[in-house]
């Protein structure tokens, strides 16, 4: 069944002359943490493929383990210091993002009715509709800027995978996120709990910039990601629309509130050079590509062959190094038959060996729980050691029987020394963006930050109130549990229209303050 908001037709783009977020620039913000349910699968992947209607959930990966696999050198070879690059996937629905990734990473075209995205889709009512629900991830993989293409597009990750990954020298994961505003939940999931170097940013030319283009671009910029836009469907724009979207993007990404140089990019340009200076200034290239005809897509990959990653160059503050301590931010578990609890995520410090014992938490009371790594998947493939920078599964099993219901987003494996407390309370700097009604104590939102995801209320504020475009320090307290937070961390949140951005300052523990109170 195709998607009702058909190809064909075009229609105008979007005029709205105000510029997206029009404070982001001006915070000091570091891209760390956010928080729900994780999803259960109780199931094997095939029949989770064939039968889970997933409603909008937030499942990002589904593991297969299969355990006989050997540890091939080359995979080890590969891991050896190595950081994959990790690109999320935003824009307006229907802009093409996932027939995009088909194109990209299956290499092939599009019929412009489809056909690409349903090599990516994740689940049947998915395929059916059209729409993306769900956060997939595919791989591109290249030895010396030359795409390793995958043998037969119809492969199971696990064998295309693992071919990609032994023949390349650099993988990028595509992580493509949803575009309907019903799902904003789970793309700001994928913005903040996935952790990506850089957002790719679809535009339809003939759809222009929509209401959820800005706000996707307001939350990249917001997380402090490097973008970069991609206008799609330049085969079915008319010339004078297509002018007006690439005029009216420009202007967008000219903003006070962007502040990004745009440069379009034309089939002769070094596209290397872009690759660059996204990480080191405002640059922001466009690429204008038919997915259909091919048009465009050439250049597109050469700079995505080129693109480094953020936590290798140290320029990402969420990471730190594999001789620290291990965090892995959860942002899915499985439970999978004949293999037990299998949970996915980034490595953001530290390094993880088969049998390492680490501590999960926190759980709905904020405590952790002692678990073993049984087995490693780096895309599809085992490893036996695994190194910050990287998103992987770990099958993991303990003495506590802990199962997939017992798991919550949110949750994080650390370091089995780690005395990590997490807290209800924190405090941060936070300015709103857009408010619908005023903001004071009592006041509720959604609080994203990492894997975090949970609604917390004000507790108190150093004003009255506030409303668009005010700063302030504010003190939250999350609603059902306690959290795992750092100071300095990005907190984004939102009820219906309203949304803030901050940066944590403070946790606050309640003993502390116990004592302060009575120390004075
Ligand atoms: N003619 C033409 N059609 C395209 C192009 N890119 C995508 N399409 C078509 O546009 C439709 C929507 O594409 P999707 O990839 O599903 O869009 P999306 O952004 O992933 O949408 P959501 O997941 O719902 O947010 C599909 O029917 C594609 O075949 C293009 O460059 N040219
Ligand atoms: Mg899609």
């Amino acid at each position: 069944m195709e998607k009702t908001n058909n190809l064909k037709t075009t229609t105008e783009p979007h005029t709205d002359d105000k510029p997206p977020t029009e404070t982001l620039s001006n915070l000091t913000i570091n891209t760390n943490n956010t928080n729900s349910k994780l999803i259960n699968l109780n199931t094997t992947t095939a029949s989770i493929n064939s039968n889970n209607q997933n409603k909008g959930s937030n499942l990002i990966e589904i593991p297969t383990i299969s355990q006989s696999d050997p540890n091939s050198e080359e995979v080890k070879e590969m891991l050896k210091g190595v950081k994959e690059v990790r690109v999320a996937v935003i824009g307006n629905v229907d802009s093409g993002k996932s027939t995009l990734v088909g194109v990209l990473t299956k290499c092939v075209l599009d019929d412009g009715r489809g056909a690409a995205r349903q090599l990516i889709f994740n689940y049947d009512h998915e395929k059916e509709n059209g729409r993306t629900s769900s956060i997939a991830q595919e791989i591109m993989g290249f030895k010396s800027n030359d795409q390793i293409e995958p043998a037969k597009t119809t492969d199971k990750k696990n064998t295309s995978w693992t071919k990609i990954l032994k023949e390349s020298d650099k993988v990028i994961s595509i992580i493509d996120l949803c575009g309907h505003e019903k799902y904003l939940k789970t793309t700001i999931f994928g913005l903040t709990g996935l952790v990506p170097d850089y957002a790719m940013i679809i535009i339809g030319a003939n759809m222009g910039v929509q209401r959820m283009t800005k706000e996707h671009l307001g939350i990249a910029l917001a997380l402090k990601i490097p973008i970069y836009v991609v206008i799609t469907k330049i085969d079915i724009a008319p010339p004078d629309i297509y002018k007006q979207t690439l005029e009216y993007i420009t202007k967008v990404l000219k903003s006070t509130g962007t502040q990004k140089l745009p440069v379009v990019v034309r089939e002769q340009d070094d596209v290397c050079v872009y690759a660059e200076s996204i990480l080191f200034d405002r640059i922001c290239p466009i690429f204008c590509i038919s997915n259909v005809t091919g048009e465009g897509v050439k250049q597109l990959r050469n700079f995505m062959s080129m693109l480094m990653s953020r936590t290798g160059q140290q320029l990402n503050s969420t990471f730190k190094s594999s001789s620290d301590k291990v965090e892995f931010l959860m942002d899915g578990a499985f439970s999978v038959k004949g293999v037990g609890l299998v949970v996915s995520g980034t490595l953001i410090a530290g390094k993880v060996s088969v049998g390492t014992n680490l501590m999960l938490g926190p759980d709905a009371k904020g405590d952790f729980k002692q678990v073993a790594v049984k087995s490693i998947h780096y895309k599809r493939t085992p490893c036996d050691e695994i190194a910050s920078g990287n998103s992987c599964c770990f099958q993991i099993k303990s003495k506590d029987n802990i199962k997939q219901s017992d798991l919550r987003k949110g949750m994080v494996l650390l370091d089995k020394e780690s005395s990590y407390k997490p807290v209800y309370e924190f405090e941060a700097e936070v300015i709103i963006l857009h408010h619908a009604t005023t903001i004071k104590p009592k006041y509720q939102a959604v609080i994203h930050c990492g894997v975090v995801r949970q609604t917390a209320q004000v507790v108190s504020m150093t004003c009255d109130l506030l409303r668009t475009g005010d700063r302030g320090i504010v003190r939250f307290k999350f609603m059902k549990a306690p959290e795992y937070l750092h100071v300095g961390a990005t907190i984004l949140f939102r009820e219906g229209r309203t949304r803030g951005v901050g940066n944590i300052k403070n946790l606050i523990y309640p003993e502390k303050e116990k004592e302060k109170e009575k120390g004075k």
